[in-house]
């Protein structure tokens, strides 16, 4: 039987990928931060098939032991500091967690059983940053704007680097913005499909948002994390982008989560500038097309899809459908 160890199984990635195992027939591991409220509300349903061990990213003991005690035969770093503006504000944090929590990740599993672990990292197109070219392929260098993206770039570096130094199956997932019901309310896809849902049920007036032009490229996390899990079935290791391929503003996010419940965005939105950005990515565009290649990946849910399913699970909650 396969076993999979998951850090940041908390996470939004982390419980869909749980899902996916399970489904596969995986033994599931989770690695978890210790806390003094136990919250896995995203984990919650999945709890009594998965074993859950608590270590931290910054403490390469507790990881060693876990790694050492599950054996797994995959592992996916997902764990992270990931809230980009978060990264201006403890930017040694952020190194400590997702800059150099993947060397102690790598390091665990060197020590443990090197060529018997196959290791995915989670990178991101933040990496990219102010963009070289457009769109964004895996050979596009990386211009990264925020202490986040800079601790990203180092992640997937020392991946590489694992790799090409012990010969170990070390893969990089550069993935592109992947969202769902399951998203972070200080994320800006969830932030606007939960005011959308509590205005429209009255509980609030507005919804102070920032830079209205920023470009990404959106997915859905569901479609996502099978991706991870294809790059770690292959004979080799190597690292892919994963993206829709399509580019949307924060304007067009906000237009098609009013119109679904039929208000006028403009009545609704101001634009706050405590939610600009010191250094901003402009335009983010991947090109998934060696994943779809090489993988056979491809993304089953659209932007506009992705977004009224997020406005359809927040009115649920609110109580307004
Ligand atoms: P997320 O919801 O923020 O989850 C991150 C997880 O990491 C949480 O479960 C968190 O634990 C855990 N964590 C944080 N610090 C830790 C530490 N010191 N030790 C152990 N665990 C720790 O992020 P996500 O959206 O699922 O993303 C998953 C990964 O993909 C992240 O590495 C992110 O940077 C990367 N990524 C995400 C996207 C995207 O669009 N979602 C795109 C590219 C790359 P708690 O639950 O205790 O907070
Ligand atoms: O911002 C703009 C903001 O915070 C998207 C993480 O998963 O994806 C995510 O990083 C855009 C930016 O995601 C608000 O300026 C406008 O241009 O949803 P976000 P992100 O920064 O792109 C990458 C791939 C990751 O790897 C990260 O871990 O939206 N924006 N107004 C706003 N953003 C937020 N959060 N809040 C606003 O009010």
């Amino acid at each position: 039987m396969k076993k999979g160890l998951i850090t940041g199984i908390n996470g939004q990635d982390g419980s869909y990928l749980a899902e996916l195992l399970l489904e596969k027939g995986y033994e599931v591991h989770g690695l978890v931060r210790r806390s003094s409220t136990e919250t896995f509300e995203r984990i919650n349903h999945i709890t009594d098939r998965i074993k859950l061990h608590q270590a931290d990213l910054n403490d390469l003991s507790s990881i060693t032991e876990v790694v050492r005690e599950v054996r797994p035969t995959e592992i996916y770093n997902l764990a992270a500091q990931s809230f980009v503006p978060t990264s201006w504000k403890q930017p040694l944090l952020t190194g400590d967690i997702t800059a150099m929590g993947v060397t102690r990740m790598l390091e665990a599993v060197r020590q443990t059983d090197a060529k018997g672990i196959k290791f995915y990292q989670a990178s991101s197109s933040e990496m990219f940053g102010k963009v070289q070219e457009t769109p964004q392929r895996e050979e596009t260098p990386f211009y990264p704007r925020s202490p986040y993206g800079v601790a990203k770039a180092y992640g997937h570096f020392i991946t590489v680097n694992y790799r090409e130094s012990y010969q170990m199956f070390c893969v990089s997932g550069i993935l592109f913005n992947h969202e769902s019901e399951r998203r972070g309310k200080e994320f800006v896809t969830r932030k606007v499909t939960d005011a959308v849902a509590r205005i429209k049920t009255g509980k609030q007036k507005e919804l102070r948002i920032g830079n209205m032009d920023a470009k990404r490229d959106w997915g859905f996390a569901g479609d996502y994390v099978r991706a991870m899990w294809l790059m770690l079935q292959q004979d080799t290791p190597d690292d892919f982008v994963v993206a829709s391929g399509e580019t949307h503003t924060v304007k067009e996010l906000i237009e098609i989560a009013f119109d679904h419940v039929g208000l006028d965005w403009k009545k609704f939105v101001v634009q706050d500038p405590a939610f600009m950005r010191p250094a901003e990515v402009d335009l983010l565009l991947g090109d998934p097309s060696k994943a779809s290649r090489i993988l056979g990946w491809k993304p089953e849910l659209d932007f506009p899809g992705l977004v009224k399913r997020m406005v359809d699970f927040d009115l649920k909650r609110q109580g307004g459908a």
